[in-house]
């Protein structure tokens, strides 16, 4: 510490950090216009932070305090220089801000207006090109003061390297870089340059025009995918016009492209607006009161008739923690059934499973912001640059500050080339590669001895079980090299770690046992209960990890209670002042279409779902919904499910109601209310709310707020939390002393007991390759589409970046089936076809196709099988699928 004059008073100020950050963290006022405060870099390039320093007019950001130094804020030769530094800007800047779109949002204005600067010259100015490339943002030179903030960030946070400063005719402006413009530029549309840029430069296409002194912000969740990030909507005549990120955990002022420009499908028109009810196959519009009418009707009739058993239901990873509590608690507490699930199933209830059996809790045990500072990073089977792009880009951080990083996929993804060891292994083998990758760190003594002994179970049977997976056993099996292996085991053993794991894990015959094997790593290396360590499975959709706790599985009460403990079911019956709560487990996704073909199942309910795109074998899923009485179907627009529905009920959509969502870091969040539905939408809640009360049940808690009071008393996980308590920012469960816990499992001497290694086995998936089905396809997703399009397909600009489906391959694959890039190509498996245009992906592993599942018009999973599901959580086998091309 030293001691330094700051505008007359004596501070004792932290040496090691510039003297700009000092006088921010004084709360002086201090103009900026390059400085971002995320960034390491300082780049000094605006000027405007200078200050008197000793007497000289010096840039604070460049300046480290020193003993005696004595500064001056606001000396007259500090405003002297602002003001022709502000002079110059505007003497080269196309000034028009009586139409520009940026005007009372615009620091260049708002420093002139304070500063006095008011010689601004008619403008006539030789205009340069504007790059109007992007669907989302044009750069406009024009508008640009050259202060280089945008590709600080670009380089710096997201990682991306799209922008430089270029100068043209001797003015400074930022500008695609490498590329003729900057959508032909590595840019991934993300905004943050936009978010920051101080002036018009980089400015948002809007869709509707918009003065910002019109708007009202509403700080809220995203609710595209698990990261959780926070944002604020600026709302002008009840729709939103604009979209900043928050600078709070767990985004810290980052967002994706779709959490930054993918919200015009809240008001587009194709929302549905009214009830609709199906006859003699034609849907006509219904009253709230018919169609209520009609579902409480076949509900009494079906468990009259068939019993309660004969009941389905669908929560939604989309839906708040409050609609997921009551939706569980209206089938399991009213019409008596647990069968109750929801797209987890399909996802990490593998993760959750192995998680919960080796570590004690099945979610991630680290947090996302942690990704930041990572000293070793594993990443398997998940695309975290497109699917978790916000915590992809703090990971791309941390490598590019020096993280090592392994990566582990079938196809080379955005990090794989800056990996340390990128290692392309055969679909469905990844037990084989784990575990000889555990082989290795236990033979070269790179373990945790003292941890292991410490903390964990099962150390030499897991040794034991490991021996025969020597590299070369795996190079075989894996078609990866054998030193690769070695080099993957001795980087990973050298630090701290931290594993992300995804869908290329989960969705395989031995999807726990995957998840299993990555958790035996971690905590043979004293990874587990430590900062930037852990395994953590990203969770995919914005409230998947909520609607687990909640309960909308088919075995647990919220708090992942079992229903089958008697106990628990006593307590439960008394809390929700019911009785005969089912003691028995209700069946998963795809275990009830199976019912649902048998005719065993005839009622199901689905809220915030789309089965008939996202369920495997869709043939088998269409010809088993014919059997139902009635198929309900709550939800934003009228899906491919909606559409084989007999009621549709309009549903409201995150950014139309009050609630909580819990990220993939277990970060409990609030949602609030930025637009007020269209027509006679009713929110999610307020429609399982009426349907409770119209089946007899008296639901006393009826605001958002006082049923996530009653939900958090009876879910262990949420005791203590309300939403003063999540107002400002995120808490992540559990709490402990009244404080979240951003990683799991610190208090390593208190664990109730230790860590199991569980050891396993290869196994393969039931369908394999053969003469007749030579090659295997595989499919997942891609940064611009988000599942089925509900919502990214009504967003103009997404379906512009990506709009149709594609089949990825390999030169080698294409001179096999002699066919080329661009070409249609038929992809056939044991259950049905699609037709897809061919596209060109070197990177892709021999003789895997990969194609995305988003779209319509090629139903990748007409091709997939639900007959082989995991066997512990019932997850589909997506990730694998014999087909022949044709
Ligand atoms: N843009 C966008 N973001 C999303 C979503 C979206 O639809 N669009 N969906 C959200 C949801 S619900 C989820 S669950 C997450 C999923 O996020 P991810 O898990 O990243 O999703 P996927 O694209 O299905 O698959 C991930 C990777 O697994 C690889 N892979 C396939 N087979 C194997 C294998 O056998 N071994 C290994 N090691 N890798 C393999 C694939 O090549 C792919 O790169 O994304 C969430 N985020
Ligand atoms: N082939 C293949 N298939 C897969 C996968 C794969 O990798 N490959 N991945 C699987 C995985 S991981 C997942 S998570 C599933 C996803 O499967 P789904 O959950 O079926 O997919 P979504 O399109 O996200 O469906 C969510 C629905 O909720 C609606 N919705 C949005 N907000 C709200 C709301 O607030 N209220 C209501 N009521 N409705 C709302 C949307 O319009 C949409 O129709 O797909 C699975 N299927
Ligand atoms: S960028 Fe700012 S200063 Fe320039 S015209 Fe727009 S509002 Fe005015
Ligand atoms: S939108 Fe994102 S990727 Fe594109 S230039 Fe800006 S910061 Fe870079
Ligand atoms: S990373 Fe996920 S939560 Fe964040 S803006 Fe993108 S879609 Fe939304
Ligand atoms: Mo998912």
């Amino acid at each position: 510490m030293v001691d330094v004059t700051i505008d007359g008073k004596v501070y004792s100020v932290d040496e090691t950090i510039s003297l700009l950050e000092i006088l921010q963290s004084l709360k002086l006022e201090i103009p900026t216009f390059c400085r971002d405060e995320r960034s390491e870099e300082k780049l000094g390039i605006c000027g405007m932070c200078a200050v008197s320093i000793d007497g000289t007019v010096t840039k604070s950001c460049k300046t480290k305090p020193a003993e005696g130094m004595v500064v001056n804020t606001a000396a007259p030769e500090v405003i002297e220089n602002r003001k022709k530094l502000l002079q110059k800007y505007i003497d080269n800047h196309h000034v028009n801000c009586l139409v520009c779109e940026k005007a009372g949002h615009c620091k260049l204005q708002e420093y002139c207006f304070k500063y006095g600067i008011d010689k601004t010259i008619p403008n006539s100015l030789d205009l340069l090109p504007i790059d109007d490339s992007n669907p989302f943002f044009k750069i406009d030179p024009n508008k640009c003061i050259g202060c280089g903030k945008c590709a600080q960030i670009c380089r710096n946070l997201q990682c991306n390297h799209a922008l430089k400063l270029k100068n043209t005719n001797g003015k400074m402006h930022t500008w695609a870089n490498k590329a003729e413009n900057i959508n032909s530029s590595p840019c991934v549309s993300c905004g943050n340059c936009v978010s920051q840029c101080p002036t018009a430069g980089l400015l948002p296409k809007y869709k509707n025009s918009f003065r910002h002194w019109e708007t009202t912000t509403v700080k809220t969740t995203c609710g595209y995918c698990g990261i959780g990030c926070q944002i604020n909507f600026e709302v002008k005549d009840n729709t939103i016009v604009e979209s900043h990120p928050v600078l709070v955990k767990p985004n810290l002022g980052l967002l994706c492209v779709k959490g930054k420009f993918g919200f015009s499908y809240i008001n587009h028109p194709d929302r549905l607006t009214h009830p609709l009810i199906k006859e003699n196959g034609v849907f006509r519009k219904a009253s709230w009161d018919e169609a209520f009418n009609l579902i409480t009707t076949k509900l009494k009739e079906t468990t009259k008739v068939y019993g309660s058993e004969a009941i389905g239901a669908f929560s939604s990873g989309k839906c708040t923690n409050e609609e997921n509590y009551l939706f569980q608690k209206f089938f399991r507490g009213v019409l008596k059934t647990n069968n109750v699930d929801h797209c987890s199933r399909l996802c990490h209830s593998s993760s959750s499973a192995a998680l919960g059996k080796t570590l004690g809790y099945g979610a991630m045990s680290n947090s996302v912001h942690e990704g930041f500072d990572s000293k070793v990073i594993l990443i398997s089977g998940e695309n975290i640059r497109e699917t978790h792009p916000v915590l992809g880009a703090k990971v791309k951080h941390a490598v590019q500050n020096g993280a090592k990083l392994i990566v582990i996929d079938v196809r080379d993804i955005d990090l794989s080339e800056i990996a340390q060891v990128f290692l392309k292994i055969n679909p469905g083998t990844d037990i084989a590669l784990v575990n000889a990758v555990i082989n290795v760190i236990i033979s070269e003594e790179l373990y945790d001895k003292e941890y292991v002994s410490n903390n964990t179970i099962g150390f030499e049977a897991l040794k034991e079980s490991v021996k025969d997976y020597t590299p070369e056993y795996a190079e075989k099996i894996c078609g990866i090299l054998k030193k690769d292996i070695i080099e993957a085991a001795r980087i990973y053993s050298s630090d701290v770690a931290t594993t992300y794991l995804g869908m290329g894990n989960t969705q395989h015959i031995n999807g726990s046992d995957n998840v299993t094997a990555l958790s035996n790593l971690a905590l043979i290396c004293g990874n587990i209960g430590k900062e930037r360590g852990g395994v953590n499975p990203l969770r995919g959709q914005n409230n998947a990890q909520g609607a687990c706790d909640m309960g909308a599985f088919p075995d647990i009460y919220p708090g992942y209670q079992k229903v089958d403990d008697l106990e628990v079911k006593e307590k439960m019956e008394k809390f929700w002042n019911v009785e005969n709560l089912s003691p028995l487990s209700g069946i998963t996704v795809v275990e009830m279409i199976n019912k649902i073909a048998k005719n065993e199942m005839k009622f199901l309910y689905v809220m915030g779902e789309n089965p008939l795109m996202t369920d495997p074998n869709l043939h088998h899923v269409r010809s088993a919904i014919k059997n139902l009485d009635l198929l309900v179907v709550q939800d934003i627009f009228l899906t491919e499910t909606a559409q084989m529905a007999d009621v549709v009920l309009p549903a409201s959509c995150f950014a139309e109601k009050e609630g909580t969502f819990t990220n993939t870091g277990r970060r409990i969040q609030r949602v609030r209310q930025v637009v007020t539905p269209p027509g006679e939408v009713k929110i999610d809640l307020d429609i399982i709310l009426e349907l409770m009360k119209r089946m007899g049940y008296n639901q006393e808690n009826k605001t958002p707020e006082t049923i996530f009071n009653e939900l958090c008393e009876i879910t262990p996980l949420y005791n203590g939390f309300t939403y003063p308590l999540i107002e400002n920012e995120g808490v992540q469960w559990p709490l402990v002393d009244g404080k979240g816990t951003e990683f799991l499992y610190q208090d390593l001497k208190d664990l109730k007991k230790k860590f199991s290694l569980i050891p396993v086995e290869l196994t393969n998936s039931v369908e394999v390759i053969n003469d007749e089905y030579p090659y295997y396809f595989t499919s997942g997703r891609v940064l611009y589409q988000y599942h089925t399009r509900s919502m990214s397909g009504r967003v103009d600009g997404l379906n512009e970046k990506c709009p149709e489906a594609y089949a990825e391959m390999n030169s080698k694959l294409l001179e096999e089936i002699s066919k080329k890039d661009g070409d249609m190509v038929t992809i056939k498996s044991r259950r049905g076809e699609i037709t897809v245009k061919i596209k060109l992906r070197e990177g892709i592993k021999d003789g895997l196709i990969f194609v995305p599942f988003h779209f319509s018009n090629a139903l990748v999973n007409d091709l997939t099988e639900s007959e082989f599901l995991e066997p512990v959580s019932k997850t589909p086998e997506y990730k694998i699928c014999p087909v022949k091309l044709i």
